[in-house]
Order: C-alpha cells, then structure tokens, then sequence
C-alpha cells in the first residue's frame, strides 16, 4: 500500500501517474484540508474534490478544478441578490457540495462523506482527509490582513504580500481515522508535487501525523514542486519566501527535512542534488513536469525505485 501526502491539482496529476503504476485499490491519498470554506451555507473541499474529479475523469481541462461540462445558472441567478460570486460554483459542482453538507449535518464525518463520494465517482483510491476536525489555512498579509486561503488566492489573486501563514484549529486537531495507519502500514510513503506551504504543511501540521512519518518503517519520498526556480502552476512563490524558504527544489526539501528519505527533482535541477543529498536525502532527476499521463507514471515508477533503493 502507498500512502500520498496530497494537496490539490498537482496531486491529482501525480496520483492520476501513480494509478498508471500500481493497482488504485492500494493507495490511500491524505487530503489537505486547510483550503476548505463554507459559501451559501455549503461546506466545500476543494483538494478533496480536484482529486476526485482528476482521478474520476470528469475535471474540467483547462480549469484544472470543478467540473467538465459545466454551467452557472445558480452563481447566475445568485448575483441577482448581489452575491459576487468571487468563487465560482458550477452547477454539477454544487451537488457535491449540497450532498457533503446534507450528511455532514446529519452527523456524518468528512472521512466518512468522503469515502461515499470518491465511491460514487468510482474512485479506486482511497481519499482521506488529514483530519476530521477543523482546520484552516489562514494568510496574513503585511498589510494587516488575516485572510482565509481562497480569499487570498481566488479573490486577491495572490496579490498581497504575506507576513504568515496559519493553520487555525491545527493543535487541536486529530487525523483522520486512516491517516496514522496508512502511513504506518504503508510500504512507500509519497509526497506529491504540492505546495509545500498550503498544501502539504497543513497536513503536517495535524499532531500525529509529523511521529508517524518518523516512526512508519517505510521509507518517505518527495516530488519537487519547484523546476527550475519556478512554481509549476499555484502560488508557492508568493509564500515560500514568508517561511524563509528557498524557491528552489532544494530549498523545498530542506523545509521538509529529515522527513525525507528520498527527492525526486525534475532534470533540470540536477545541479542541486549534491546539496539535497548533502543532508542524507537520496536524490533522483527525472522530468517532473507532468503534461499527460505518460509523464506522471514515469514519474511514479521513479519515486517508487528511488524508495526501493533506499529501503535497501
Ligand atoms: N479557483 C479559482 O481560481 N477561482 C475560482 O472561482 C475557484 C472556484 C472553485 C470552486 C470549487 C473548487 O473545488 C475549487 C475552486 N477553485 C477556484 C480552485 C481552488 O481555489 C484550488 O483548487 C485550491 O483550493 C488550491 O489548490
């Protein structure tokens, strides 16, 4: 079994490779959840659901989250009573959302409601949430302000400088049931191509789950979501630089640490591998840039012979 620390798109494009690699059935994705928000009284997961919707074939292409084939008519309709509608839910999309919140009301668990539905999409991954509890993602600009992730990212645009980043309810937090477990349990443990700050750091941040990944016996693997110096798609650079982390592939694996056993940077980062391995991390250099599936299963071949290499 491979356990996959995840966020949102770039995790599902990894996981859509890994999949190409192993049997579904034997991975379980720990789901970033920092990034979730309640609009019109509906509770909304976006990693959550980019997975699902990636893994189920039903993603909108260009978009890279919500649904292919979409229409507005409700975001429509709302703006007659002045919603702005600053974050866009499609139609199909609202479904998901009114389903989750119908079960979560009546006293279901994230964990729970997100099995049905990763089901229903027939998913052969297993989806977890990091945590069952609340937890989210909060940036503080330098201008003062304390803004959930989405309006940072969504309605700001990133534009505002950042001061800190904060994972409200994190110290109170429990994982997922499933999360400890599969971590230990796992023969390889994955880090996908994520943002490190809003994406894979709220995961680490539930207790638990940090001890886990230094006592499970499998060896940890990381994917750079750096390429030569630049994001792939997202914001990491916007918010690496508040954590003094270094916008680089090696700069990554050194935020995470003696988490690691083992990077996988893309090609034209092979020049930083002597300093990564520096710190007892093995590397490996492969093209990361994952354009099709092709790609990203090569790529998931990669972490899983690099893992192999170090368990020996
Ligand atoms: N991203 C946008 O840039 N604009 C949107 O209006 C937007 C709406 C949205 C609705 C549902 C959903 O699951 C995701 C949505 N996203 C939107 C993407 C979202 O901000 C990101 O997927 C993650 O939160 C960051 O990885």
């Amino acid at each position: 079994m491979y356990a996959v620390l995840a966020g949102g798109v770039g995790a599902a494009r990894f996981l859509r490779g890994l999949t190409a690699a192993v049997d579904p059935s034997d991975v379980v994705a720990i789901v970033n959840v920092g990034d979730d928000l309640t609009l019109h009284g509906l509770r909304i997961c976006p990693d959550l659901d980019s997975i699902t919707y990636w893994l189920s074939g039903v993603v909108h292409p260009t978009q890279q989250w919500g649904r292919a084939d979409e229409t507005h008519t409700v975001a429509t309709e709302l703006r007659r009573y002045g919603h702005d509608g600053w974050f866009t839910l499609g139609d199909r999309d609202l479904a998901t959302h009114l389903h989750r919140t119908e079960r979560l009301r009546e006293g279901g668990v994230l964990s729970q409601v997100t099995d049905e539905i990763r089901r229903a999409f027939g998913v052969g991954v297993r989806l977890v949430p990091a945590t069952d509890d609340h937890l989210e993602t909060r940036i503080h600009t330098v201008d003062g302000r304390d803004l959930h992730f989405q309006e940072y990212w969504v309605r700001e645009r990133a534009a505002p400088d950042v001061a800190r980043i904060t994972f409200d309810g994190a110290a109170a937090a429990k994982p997922a049931p499933g999360v400890v477990e599969a971590i230990l349990a796992a023969e390889t443990v994955l880090v996908a191509p994520s943002n490190p700050a809003v994406s894979i750091d709220p995961i680490l941040a539930v207790p638990g789950v940090r001890e886990a990944l230094h006592r499970t016996p499998a060896p940890v693997v990381g994917v750079s979501p750096i390429i030569g110096g630049r994001v792939v798609r997202g914001m990491a650079h916007r918010l690496l630089p508040a954590l003094g982390v270094e916008v680089s592939a090696a700069g990554v694996a050194a935020h995470y640490g003696d988490l690691l056993d083992g990077w996988v940077l893309d090609t034209t980062d092979a020049d930083q591998s002597a300093v990564v391995e520096a710190g007892g991390t093995r590397c490996v250099t492969t093209p990361t840039l994952m354009d099709d599936i092709e790609v990203a299963a090569a790529l998931a071949r990669t972490c899983l012979s690099l893992a192999a290499e170090v368990r020996t």
